[in-house]
C-alpha cells in the first residue's frame, strides 16, 4: 500500500509550475502543502476516511486541486459538484452519495445558504477545512474507490460512476503515452471540472506529467484567443462547441488580429477534440485558421478515453481512430456476436483497467452495463480502413449538447411537474453550434398559456442550464405509434422541418 499515485509523483516536480489561475501561480510543492492541510482537516484526528464521500463545490483553480488531492490523501472519495447546477441537482448528488462533508468555495456561500442552514456541520469552506495538525496519512491501495462522477443515462436520474485509483491511473497513463505528455507541457484548461474530460484528460494528465495547467473558471472565446497569443501554451483540448465558438471569434476579428491568432496556434504541439462528434466542416475550418489537424478521440465517463486518432500518422476527419494503449474495443452485433468485418456496424464494447468499478449503489444498473466482462457503451460504430467511425447511439433519449450528456427522460420528468404541462416529449435536434439542441414538444393543460422564456426561467431553477430546452413546440397531441408510445423521431422532425 502506498500513497495516491498522482500525489506521490508530485514530489519529483516540487519546484515546477503546476497551476496558474485567477489568484496566481502555484508549484507542485504548494499543491502538496495545501492538499496535506485539507487532508488533515478532513481527518480531524481519524486515521483514514475509509472511502467516505466528500463533495466539493470549488471553481476551476488551485483550490479545486487542493480539495481533490486532499480528499484522496485522506482516503475519501472525491465527488465534484457542478458549479452551474441549481440547488435541487446538487441536493440529489449529496443525497445519493450521502456525502459526509461538503467543501465549498466562499463564492458559493450564498447559493448554498439554504443547504448550509439545514445541516451546518456538513459544510465547510476551503479556508476552514485546512488544518496545520501533524498527521500520518493513510496508505491508499489502488483498488480503493477514488471518485464519483454523475452521468445521465437513458433511464431515471443520473448515476454515480465510481472509479478506483487504479482506474484513474490507467486512464491517465494511456493518454500520456498516446499524446506524448511531458513536464514541458503547458495546457489551457477551459472545461467544467465535474466531468471526465476536464478532470482526467486535461487536469490529471497535466499534473501526472509535471506539466503546467492554466485554469480558466469559465470558457470565454476572446480570453482563450488572448491566452493562445500571450501564454507559453503547448496543448489545448475542448469539445466541438468550443471550437465553433473560437472559429466565430476568429472570424469576427480584423485581419491583423486573425494573423496573430493563427500564428499563436502554430506554436502549440497538439489540439484535441472530443466528448461529441466533431463535424468535418469544423475540422477543416480549424485547420485552415490554425494550421492544426485536430486530433479527435472518443471516450465516456465510465471508461475514460477509448479510441483516438494517432499522434503521428493520419488524423481522419469524421473518425475517432483506434483503441488507446491498454484499451480493447470491439464491435458486437445485435445477437451479441463479435464483428470482425470492416464496414459492418455494431455496438462498441470495452475492456481494460480504465473501465470503472460500478454505478454507486446501483448493482442492477452495473450488472446491466456489462456482458461477459465487456462494458456496453451504447454507442454504435463501424470500422473503415482501420479507423472507428461513430454512427449513433442505441438510445434516442440520450442527447449530447455542447459536449454534455443529458437524458431526455430526466428533463421530461421535471417538466411534467410544471402546472401547465399535460404531456411532453424532449428530443435532441442536430445543431451547428451545440451538436444537438434540447427541444421540447408540449401538450399544455387546458387554458394554459405556455411560452418559451418563462418556461426556461422555471427550468433554470430546477436543472442545469445545458439541460434547459431552448426550443418549444406546442401541440394538440404528441405523435404516437400503434402501441401508444411517443415516436421521438417524429417529434425530432417537427423541429428539423421548422428550421
Ligand atoms: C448553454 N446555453 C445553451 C446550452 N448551454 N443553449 C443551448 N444548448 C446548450 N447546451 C445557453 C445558455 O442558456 C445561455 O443563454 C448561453 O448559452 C450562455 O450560457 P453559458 O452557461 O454561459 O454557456 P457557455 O459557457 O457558453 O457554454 C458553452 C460551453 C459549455 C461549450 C463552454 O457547454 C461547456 O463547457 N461544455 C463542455 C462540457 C464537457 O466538458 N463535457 C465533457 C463530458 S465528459 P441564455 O439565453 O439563457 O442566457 C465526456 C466524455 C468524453 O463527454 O468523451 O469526453
Ligand atoms: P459522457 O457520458 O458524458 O461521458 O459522454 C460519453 C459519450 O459522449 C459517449 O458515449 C459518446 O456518445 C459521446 N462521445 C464522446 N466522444 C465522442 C466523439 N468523438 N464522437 C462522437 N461521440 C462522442
Amino acid at each position: 500500500m502506498s500513497g495516491v499515485p498522482i500525489v506521490a509523483r508530485a514530489e519529483q516536480f516540487a519546484e515546477n509550475l503546476a497551476i496558474v489561475d485567477a489568484s496566481g501561480e502555484y508549484s507542485y510543492q504548494d499543491l502538496l502543502n495545501a492538499s496535506e492541510a485539507v487532508a488533515a482537516g478532513l481527518l480531524d484526528g481519524r486515521a483514514d476516511l475509509d472511502e467516505a464521500r466528500i463533495a466539493f463545490l470549488v471553481p476551476s483553480g488551485f483550490d479545486y486541486v487542493a480539495a481533490q488531492w486532499g480528499i484522496w490523501r485522506a482516503g475519501g472519495i472525491a465527488t465534484p459538484l457542478c458549479v452551474v447546477h441549481p440547488l435541487p441537482e446538487m441536493q440529489y448528488v449529496l443525497d445519493d452519495t450521502a456525502a459526509e462533508k461538503v467543501i465549498y468555495h466562499q463564492s458559493f456561500a450564498d447559493k448554498l445558504a439554504p443547504l448550509i442552514e439545514e445541516d451546518p456541520e456538513r459544510f465547510i469552506s476551503c479556508e476552514n477545512i485546512r488544518s496545520d495538525a501533524n498527521i500520518v496519512l493513510p496508505g491508499i491501495d489502488s483498488s480503493r474507490r477514488a471518485m464519483i462522477l454523475y452521468t445521465s443515462g437513458s433511464t431515471g436520474k443520473p448515476k454515480g460512476v465510481v472509479s478506483t485509483h487504479a482506474n484513474i491511473a490507467s486512464q491517465i497513463t494511456s493518454l500520456i503515452e498516446a499524446w506524448r505528455w511531458t513536464s514541458s507541457d503547458h495546457i489551457l484548461h477551459v472545461l467544467p471540472l465535474h466531468h471526465t474530460h476536464g478532470i482526467i484528460n486535461v487536469l490529471c494528465c497535466a499534473l501526472w506529467s509535471g506539466a503546467a495547467c492554466e485554469m480558466l473558471e469559465k470558457f470565454d472565446a476572446a480570453e482563450v484567443w488572448h491566452r493562445f497569443v500571450n501564454r507559453p501554451l503547448t496543448l489545448f483540448m475542448a469539445v466541438p462547441t468550443i471550437y465553433v465558438r473560437l472559429i466565430n471569434e476568429w472570424e469576427a476579428a480584423d485581419p491583423t488580429q486573425q494573423a496573430r491568432y493563427s500564428d499563436a496556434c502554430r506554436k502549440m504541439r497538439l489540439m484535441v477534440s472530443g466528448s461529441a462528434a466533431l463535424p468535418v466542416t469544423v475540422f477543416k475550418k480549424w485547420e485552415s485558421i490554425s494550421g492544426h489537424i485536430l486530433l479527435e478521440r472518443y471516450g465516456m465517463t465510465e471508461i475514460g478515453m477509448a479510441l483516438s486518432n494517432p499522434y503521428d500518422g493520419e488524423r481522419r476527419p469524421g473518425h475517432v481512430g483506434q483503441p488507446l494503449p491498454g484499451v480493447t474495443a470491439v464491435l458486437f452485433d445485435e445477437d451479441g456476436n463479435e464483428i470482425n468485418a470492416e464496414k459492418e456496424s455494431g455496438e462498441i464494447r470495452i475492456k481494460g483497467d480504465s473501465v470503472f468499478l460500478e454505478y454507486w449503489q446501483k448493482q442492477e444498473a452495473t450488472e446491466h452495463s456489462f456482458r461477459d466482462g465487456w462494458f456496453l457503451t451504447g454507442d454504435m460504430a463501424l470500422i473503415e480502413d482501420g479507423y472507428f467511425r461513430i454512427i449513433g447511439r442505441s438510445s434516442v433519449d440520450i442527447i449530447k449538447t455542447g459536449g454534455y450528456k443529458v437524458s431526455a427522460l430526466e428533463i421530461e420528468e421535471i417538466l411534467r411537474t410544471h402546472e401547465s404541462v399535460k404531456e411532453c416529449a424532449v428530443v435532441g435536434v442536430p445543431d451547428d453550434e451545440w451538436g444537438e439542441r434540447v427541444c421540447v414538444a408540449i401538450v399544455a393543460t387546458e387554458g394554459a398559456n405556455l411560452e418559451l422564456k418563462p418556461l426556461r426561467d422555471w427550468c433554470k431553477e430546477r436543472m442545469a442550464i445545458y439541460k434547459v430546452p431552448s426550443r418549444l413546440q406546442l401541440m394538440a397531441e404528441l405523435p404516437r405509434n400503434v402501441m401508444g408510445k411517443v415516436t421521438k423521431p417524429a417529434v425530432k422532425e417537427l423541429f428539423t422541418n421548422a428550421g
